[in-house]
């Protein structure tokens, strides 16, 4: 089978090939997945860092929501999170003893930029830019091979203070990020084989301007606002993937993508028209807003039908650029619900009404504990659907993952929810693979429990457990497992489940 990057040379992490062969052997009963298939552990800035006034580092949107009071449980903060900063060779000893091939991580803009604009009389801050050279040195010496997000939702405050950050109609944010990520590649990208642009830009504008559950926290105007804010952040991504291509990728070499949030929705009842058309809506209205302009140019029909002006429209040139934008497809999934069509049309408006979806759960489905349900088979399922819709594009599962109650370390090191968790979503991605999906790699979703958003540190998603006490990782059982599970290549994975 032919891939996309074929003739690439690797750089950076040499041992891990870009270049997956898939030549599966299904007559076995364990899983084996396709040589160069990557096994990673992802996490970002904000989340694990800490260190949030040290050495130049700006404000950013997530500091002030933090600050405000009111928005994050306990009123936690990413202030020490778990201070990677200071800890990061640590942690990628960590990571060396597990075994992983690759850590997908994020860059703080404002460590990069303070106010998030480059200008010429503020310039760079180098000590940002040494953080992340050290850090990716270190990886690279370990042989794990780094992967760098540049935004994972820490907006530059300065940005949000003079032109309403992602809301801005003027083109100065799209701007800034595109001068930023310029800075960024011309910096790492000796090194950096793989870029994401954005980190769920559906999680940003929905829970960020529509329900208003994290930075900036806005709720007033999810009709219209949710709607600029992915418009702008789509536009921001094009124009750094463009500039990727036309001043770096061909000299330095390297890969573009995005990684958007994608949980499969089943029909309630599989034989209703009603409820297969809403799971339908539901997927397009999550994932394919922001896939299909990076594939086909444009938002998906059913998303017009419904929004009409309300949508923002691309200019030509803003298709073109968006449009083929991706060398790879990063695909963030947790969860998934069954849907239904609503009895009546909504009364009021925002992005939900937009949609018009009923979602329940399976009662054989068991929830962790965000209150999502665990349904490994979806992922399988997801996979299938992103390779009809899309004509079987090139993926990488970015984030997957589960927060279970592991309170002490004790607890922690018994994390069989967990473990199983990933046993099943790793089955289905190789079931996926033995179907012909082009899946190249998986990142657990997270290497360590870190600072998670509006529920601080009381939801624990890592694979080690952390004390923020004292700072000291344990592996959980199912960091070990799956420690193995990169050791045999999935060889403590049966293909049919037990
Ligand atoms: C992702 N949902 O966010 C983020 O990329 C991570 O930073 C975060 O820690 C992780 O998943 C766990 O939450 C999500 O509404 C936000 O289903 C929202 C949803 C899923 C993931």
């Amino acid at each position: 089978m032919s891939w996309r990057g074929d003739n690439t040379t690797t750089k950076g992490a040499s041992s891990v090939s870009t270049t997956p062969v898939f030549d599966q052997d299904t007559s076995n009963d364990i899983v084996a997945f396709p040589k160069g298939f990557l096994f990673g552990s992802a996490t970002s800035s904000y989340q694990v860092e800490g260190a949030a006034h040290e050495d130049g580092r700006g404000m950013t949107v997530w500091d002030t929501f933090c600050y405000q009071g009111g928005h994050v449980l306990n009123n936690d903060t990413g202030d020490v999170a778990c201070d990677h900063y200071h800890l990061f060779e640590r942690d990628v000893q960590l990571m060396k003893q597990l075994g992983l091939q690759g850590y997908r991580f994020s860059i703080a803009w404002t460590r990069i930029l303070p106010s998030g604009y480059y200008n010429k009389e503020q310039g760079v801050n180098q000590a940002g830019i040494d953080f992340y050279n050290r850090l990716i040195d270190t990886l690279i010496e370990h042989n794990i091979d780094p992967w760098i997000t540049l935004f994972h939702w820490d907006l530059p405050q300065q940005l949000e203070d003079d032109v309403g950050g992602w809301l801005d109609p003027s083109g100065i944010v799209v701007d800034a990020f595109a001068n930023y990520s310029r800075i960024c590649f011309e910096a790492f990208g000796d090194r950096v084989q793989h870029w994401i642009t954005l980190n769920e830009p559906w999680t940003v504008a929905v829970h960020g301007y529509n329900d208003g559950i994290k930075a900036p926290g806005r709720n007033s105007n999810g009709a219209t606002e949710t709607y600029i804010v992915a418009h702008n952040q789509l536009l921001a991504h094009a124009k750094a993937a463009t500039i990727f291509k036309q001043e770096f990728s061909k000299t330095q070499g390297g890969f573009i993508g995005i990684s958007n949030s994608a949980d499969y929705r089943y029909p309630l009842d599989p034989n209703s028209p009603d409820d297969i058309q809403a799971a339908e809506r539901a997927m397009l209205f999550q994932f394919g807003w922001f896939m299909d302009p990076v594939i086909f140019g444009d938002y998906p029909d059913v998303m017009r039908q419904r929004l009409g002006s309300r949508l923002p429209v691309f200019t030509p040139e803003q298709q073109e650029q968006l449009q083929g934008s991706c060398d790879f497809l990063g695909i963030n999934t947790y969860s998934s619900a069954l849907t239904t069509k609503p009895k009546k049309e909504p009364e009021w408006g925002g992005y939900w009404a937009d949609m018009f979806v009923t979602t329940q759960n399976d009662p054989s489905w068991k929830k962790n504990s965000m209150g999502w349900a665990i349904v490994p088979d979806a992922t399988r399922e997801l996979l299938l659907w992103i390779r009809e819709r899309y004509g079987n594009p090139l993926l990488y599962i970015t984030e997957n993952g589960t927060a279970e109650d592991d309170h002490d370390v004790e607890t922690a090191q018994h994390d069989e929810i967990r473990r199983s968790f990933f046993e099943g979503h790793l089955r289905a991605c190789a079931e996926a693979i033995d179907a012909g999906v082009r899946l190249a790699g998986y990142f657990a979703w997270s290497l360590m429990d870190n600072f998670e958003w509006e529920y601080g540190y009381q939801r624990r998603f890592g694979i080690c457990y952390v004390d923020f006490e004292t700072q000291v990782r344990t592996p959980k059982s199912s960091a070990l497992w799956y420690s193995e599970t990169i050791a045999t290549n999935g060889g403590n994975i049966a293909r049919k489940r037990q």
